[in-house]
């Protein structure tokens, strides 16, 4: 089985938003953005860049027919900067000319004069200073302060995490129509075409029914385009809207790496007690998430770190704060696992300290304190189906681990320059949005009357495959040949009111609903073929490869001829159905509840090397046993694994944002922000789904599989450190990530006066 997409993805015929032959007119637009942090525009000259010939307009805050306001969570964020900006790169002004050239030119041509206002980058700076986009929120369970008193150990820390870029391959763009009766059609490369419809219907004052969204596919979202298509698609529909033409708008590398948001960094400190035998009792945290100037998904995003603050551990006493705090950076947003790694760093971390201090691996600490069936979430939810134990488990006998850990041993005691480190990294993540509202889908199914089936929904295909399974999830429906199938672009006139693709839901929720979709068009099918063959009883007959079948007997009826009939018989061969997530709910004045329909488990086992001369480092290989229940495409999911898992290992190890005290993104390309190449990708990526893992909550049983393998990538940090410990026992490692090759360098001869360890 192959991705659907794949002989189109190498040959090239893929259509993406840019590839689309725009219509005659179409105007181009770039934007002009803050070149500085924070303060007010004093002055906004125009006039000389809008005579430049080719310039159509020049657009501001002032050619806004409705709000200027797309916050979607929270109503703090203008589409077009007013008196103040607050980050380098937010939108200010959007130039429209014949061709982008003109349009680069005419940029250089504005005249802007700001008052610089003081700036602030840090989170923990911004706490101190009351900068905050919303009031913490703490998550608790038990009672730490109780629990401190009987802790054998207790150990504190601060645990600082960078934040990641992106770098889908298809920048964020949009082209815009407008068509009759004051509508538009937008296309959007968007996770979210509601979103994008809601904040242009706000803007453009006009009613959602005007807006058409229509997604193609994208070339990578990650995240990375949930929240954030949202601006250039406005922008484009302002344009076209009030020029009457079609305006496209698609960001260069340069501006899309400057203007958009990225991972949240955090910054957190943590208190862990255990006892004599390694039991964690307590464990207090707190989270201080730069969110950067405004809102964005933010406070979601800080509250799944709260919910993956414990990771697949069970402890009775817990208490984590989250705390947003605004600074002057831009807006951070979404980024696969949404908030979940940053929690599920420093509880590892924390368990690192521990068990450096207690002289005891890291990874029996961990075993012993892995989360078992009835076992409580420290939100409230009952732990049903847990595999944690069972990944575990299977990881130690299918890679040998206790053999591994000796081999790395010896070749630690056998090397100087050389150092090994292991690391094991369980993995716990729940499935749903956390926000209960989100998990609902709806499908709309059309049978034509040669037999092939459309089929759209409200996923949108970023790569990750959705598409594939929901056509192999229609055609088990149906029972009929993969080629009869055909997902439709993603399209607000088609499929309303659509939930993001994101929370790796978007297989789960809309593959269910095509599945409710197609089966109403099956139980009329039974009946036209029962009524044509002369049975009474349409529940025995079954459709089984195209061909009709009564009371498992063969028939002559089949599938085309089936639907030429129930067509002539004024039977629909049209079904719409929708469906929400069942048995969720989360209650936010207790912060307890039952927010996810089901976890997805794993272990991984990371081995890595490192150069203690140079402070280079390889990851040798992951090793993963991985819980996805029964998988709908193999393929596609362990694309996804392996995907998943490289880009975790990226955000900890080479991927390093660097801004300036004054806002700068001085990591602005690719010659400066480094993303894993095949050279930093593991030697090996092993990934074993986890055998007898069944699940009702997806479609065919499946799991979701988006998200969690990212977070394998934590491992491979903490296994560099292991080898950095193996090198020299004694030095303190802070914990700050990404532990770029500079920083294994410095940390490994920081403390020690010799170039050579002492056993040299
Ligand atoms: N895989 C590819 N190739 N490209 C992407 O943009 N996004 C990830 C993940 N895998 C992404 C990807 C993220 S952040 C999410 S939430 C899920 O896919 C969304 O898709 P799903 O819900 O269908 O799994
Ligand atoms: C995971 C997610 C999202 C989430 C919660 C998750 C997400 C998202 C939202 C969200 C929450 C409240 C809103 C809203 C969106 O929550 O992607 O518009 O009002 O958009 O656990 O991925
Ligand atoms: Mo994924 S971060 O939920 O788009």
């Amino acid at each position: 089985m192959k991705n659907e997409d794949l002989i189109k993805h190498v040959k090239g015929e893929s259509k993406f938003l840019d590839d689309l032959i725009i219509p005659g007119g179409t105007l181009h637009a770039l934007i002009f953005d803050s070149v500085i942090a924070h303060g007010k525009i004093k002055k906004l000259n125009l006039e000389k860049a809008k005579s430049l010939k080719g310039i159509v307009d020049i657009l501001t805050f002032r050619d806004i027919p409705g709000k200027n306001q797309i916050g979607n969570i929270i109503a703090d964020e203008s589409l077009l900067a007013e008196n103040e900006v607050h980050y380098v790169g937010e939108p200010i002004a959007i130039i429209v000319a014949d061709t982008l050239e003109t349009a680069k030119r005419a940029k250089a041509l504005i005249d802007i004069e700001f008052e610089e206002l003081p700036v602030i980058t840090d989170p923990r700076e911004a706490y101190k200073s009351g900068s905050l986009i919303t009031e913490p929120v703490t998550f608790s369970m038990g009672d730490v302060d109780d629990a401190w008193a009987n802790c054998d150990l207790i150990f504190e820390d601060q645990v600082d995490i960078g934040g990641q870029e992106h770098l889908y391959l298809e920048t964020q763009g949009a082209l815009s129509q407008p068509v009759e009766g004051g509508g538009v059609k937008i296309i959007s490369s968007t996770q979210g075409p509601t979103a994008v419809q809601r904040a242009a219907s706000k803007v453009l004052n006009i009613p959602m029914h005007k807006i058409e969204v229509d997604v193609l596919r994208l070339g990578g979202g990650f995240g990375g385009k949930e929240d954030q298509a949202t601006p250039w698609a406005v922008m484009s529909a302002l344009a076209a809207l009030k020029l009457n033409i079609p305006v496209k708008l698609i960001l260069n590398r340069p501006d899309d790496l400057r203007m958009t948001g990225k991972r949240h960094p955090y910054s957190a400190d943590f208190k862990i007690g255990l006892d004599s035998n390694g039991k964690i009792i307590a464990y207090e945290v707190v989270f201080y998430q730069n969110a950067g100037a405004v809102a964005d998904l933010s406070t979601a995003v800080l509250e799944r770190t709260l919910f993956h603050a414990t990771n697949s551990y069970f402890i009775p006493n817990v208490k984590a704060t989250g705390i947003s705090c605004k600074t002057n950076l831009p807006p951070n947003t979404a980024f696969r696992g949404f908030g979940g790694p940053q929690g599920m760093f420093v509880i590892e971390a924390a368990l690192y300290k521990a068990a450096r201090k207690l002289g005891v691996p890291k990874y029996e600490l961990q075993e012993k304190n892995l989360i078992h069936e009835n076992d409580v979430f420290y939100y409230g939810q009952l732990a049903k189906n847990v595999n944690s134990v069972k990944c575990w488990n299977s990881a130690f006998e299918k890679y040998s681990i206790h053999k591994n850990i000796e081999e790395v041993k010896k070749f630690n005691e056998e090397n100087i320059l050389y150092k090994k480190g292991i690391a094991l990294m369980p993995i716990c993540f729940g499935i749903s949005f956390t926000s209960s509202f989100l998990n609902q889908a709806s499908a709309l199914v059309h049978v034509y009357t040669d037999g092939s089936i459309g089929v759209s929904t409200a996923a949108v295909e970023m790569g990750q495959g959705v598409n594939q399974k929901i056509k192999i999830a229609t055609a088990e429906t149906f029972s009929v040949n993969i080629s009869r199938i055909k997902i439709e672009s993603t399209n607000t006139t088609r499929i309303a009111n659509t939930s993001p693709t994101a929370a790796s839901t978007g297989a789960d929720l809309n593959g269910n609903a095509a599945i409710l979709a197609s089966k109403n068009i099956l139980d009329r099918l039974k009946k036209v073929a029962a009524k044509e063959l002369g049975f009474n009883d349409a529940g025995l007959i079954q459709i089984k490869n195209e061909i009709v079948f009564y009371k498992s007997e063969k028939t002559k009826l089949k599938w085309e001829e089936l639907i030429w009939k129930a067509y002539f018989n004024r039977i629909n061969l049209s079904s719409h159905a929708y469906y929400a997530t069942p048995d969720i709910y989360f209650n936010r004045t207790k912060n307890q509840g039952h927010p996810f329909a089901y976890h997805v488990f794993g272990t991984a086992v990371i081995q890595s090397k490192i150069d203690c001369l140079r402070g280079t480092y390889e990851i040798e290989y992951v090793k993963a046993v991985h819980d996805l229940g029964k998988s709908i495409d193999y393929k596609v999911d362990l694309g996804q694994a392996e995907g998943g898992i490289v880009q975790g290992i990226g955000w900890l190890t080479v991927e390093e944002l660097v801004q300036s005290r004054d806002g700068n993104l001085k990591s602005n390309s690719l010659s400066t922000y480094k993303i894993p190449d095949i050279y930093s990708a593991p030697q090996k990526i092993e990934v074993h789904f986890l055998e007898n893992s069944e699940n009702d909550y997806g479609p065919l049983k499946s799991k979701a599989i988006g998200e969690p393998p990212l977070m394998y990538g934590i491992g491979a940090y903490f296994s560099i450190l292991d080898a950095m410990n193996a090198f020299n026992k004694n030095i303190d490692i802070k914990i700050s990530a990404p532990v770029t090759p500079e920083k294994v360098l410095t940390t490994l001869y920081k403390s020690s006066k010799q170039l050579i360890p002492n056993e040299s």
